[in-house]
């Protein structure tokens, strides 16, 4: 996976009667406090919303939302955090980034008002623009589509079109398929397997996936009794650690921890995948950092007079396994004959550069045998610099076999 890892966006739903926090965090202070859990856990975003759209929700002003809201929005933003607004109304919008908001969720994907795109491209706000058509409905009764992927993707196509001819960057706009907004539990899992198709229009894609219906009609009957929020989360993070895979630019989740879990295990695989050891290739490592030399390296005359100060950090990949099942100092690197073969030569002929002085010792270095790779920084922590620093170094990191 060469891609980044999505950014995981924490909800903070400030309403009586969200999905599925309901009620909470409506007090600001339980607010706040619950999204500093949410950052703690691994969350880099905080999307902030104070009405609900469960289906059935009251629907309430946009000065009732603007009161729950924007107390919330400024104190998070005045602590350095991302703040994302939930909201269809511009007024909110508006003023949630005057209170430091950095992007607009719209779930109506900027139609439930006239003035949310205006809003979006005067402000320069990021502008999630989701999928729906209408406050979800349980029934379904909007909910058909012939080719659910394709017109999910060509509606928001349109929908992208329209945000920028109303001005906003295109590379501000993020695009999100709306699962379980009008969509079955089937057409939301053809959503996510056709992730592609949405990324292919060109724009950021983010997926809210968390705790919603779908997830619990799948795992209905496929976890023993009855199912809960927390499988909800497992699922969620499984969710969230494949959309890594197809490149999502983020995730909305309620439980952030599982999903910063699920993205650690995308990240490492997807390392592992991009560099796949060779067989029998040694990943373990022999360390040793602030061996000291006085030496006469560098540019000035007096320098190669009066000497100074070096640092050298070796660090050596070896394979150590015969060595610790015989318990045999023979079969490894002595890290003693080390530290003399790089303090004699680097005492020895001055230099003018540390670039070449490393690169002298990480000969050395592969020069023990069984050393496959020599990462080798020298520091100058006193170099003729006319201002105060705390150190100057070069690492060079060379491989045996392989000639620079
Ligand atoms: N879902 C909900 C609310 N806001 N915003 C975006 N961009 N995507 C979503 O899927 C989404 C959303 C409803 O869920 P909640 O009540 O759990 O917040």
């Amino acid at each position: 996976m060469t891609t980044p890892l999505p950014l995981v966006m924490g909800v903070l739903n400030v309403t009586p009667d969200s999905f599925s926090d309901g009620g909470a965090y409506v007090d600001p202070a339980a607010a706040l406090a619950h999204a500093e859990r949410l950052i703690a856990d691994g969350a880099q975003i905080i999307d902030v919303g104070g009405e609900s759209t469960r289906p059935g929700a009251e629907r309430i002003t946009p000065a009732e939302e603007q009161r729950r809201v924007l107390p919330v929005v400024e104190a998070l933003a005045s602590r350095g955090i991302a703040v994302s607004i939930d909201t269809v109304h511009a007024d909110t919008a508006r003023l949630a980034v005057a209170a430091g908001a950095s992007i607009i969720n719209d779930v109506s994907g900027g139609t439930a008002d006239s003035e949310m795109r205006r809003v979006a491209a005067d402000t320069g706000a990021d502008f999630i623009i989701m999928h729906w058509r209408g406050i979800p409905d349980p029934s379904h009764r909007r909910s058909s589509y012939h080719d659910v992927v394709a017109e999910v993707r060509d509606e928001l196509a349109v929908l992208a079109d329209a945000a920028v001819t109303a001005g906003v960057d295109p590379a501000r706009i993020i695009l999100d398929p709306g699962l379980g907004f009008d969509k079955t539990e089937a057409q939301g899992w053809q959503l996510l397997a056709g992730l592609d198709s949405l990324r292919s229009l060109g724009y950021r894609v983010l997926v809210g996936i968390s705790r919603k219906r779908m997830l619990g009609a799948l795992l209905a009957g496929r976890v023993g009794g009855d199912e809960t929020m927390a499988d909800r989360d497992a699922a969620t993070a499984t969710v969230s650690a494949l959309s890594a895979q197809v490149g999502a630019w983020a995730v909305r989740v309620h439980d952030a921890r599982s999903t910063a879990a699920a993205l650690a295990v995308a990240e490492a695989w997807g390392v592992a995948e991009a560099s796949p050891p060779s067989p029998g290739e040694a990943k373990d490592r022999i360390t040793l950092t602030g061996l000291e030399v006085f030496a006469h390296h560098g540019v000035f005359d007096f320098e190669r007079e009066a000497g100074q100060r070096f640092l050298i950090d070796a660090e050596l990949t070896v394979s150590v396994t015969t060595a610790s099942l015989a318990d045999e100092l023979g079969n490894t690197v002595n890290y003693a004959e080390l530290a003399d073969a790089i303090i004699r030569d680097a005492s020895e002929r001055p230099v003018d550069l540390i670039e070449t002085l490393a690169e002298r010792l990480a000969a050395i270095a592969l020069s023990f045998a069984g050393v496959r790779e020599a990462r080798i920084t020298v520091h100058k922590p006193d170099a003729p610099i006319d201002a105060v620093f705390a150190d100057v170094s070069v690492t060079v990191v060379r491989r045996a076999g392989e000639s620079q």
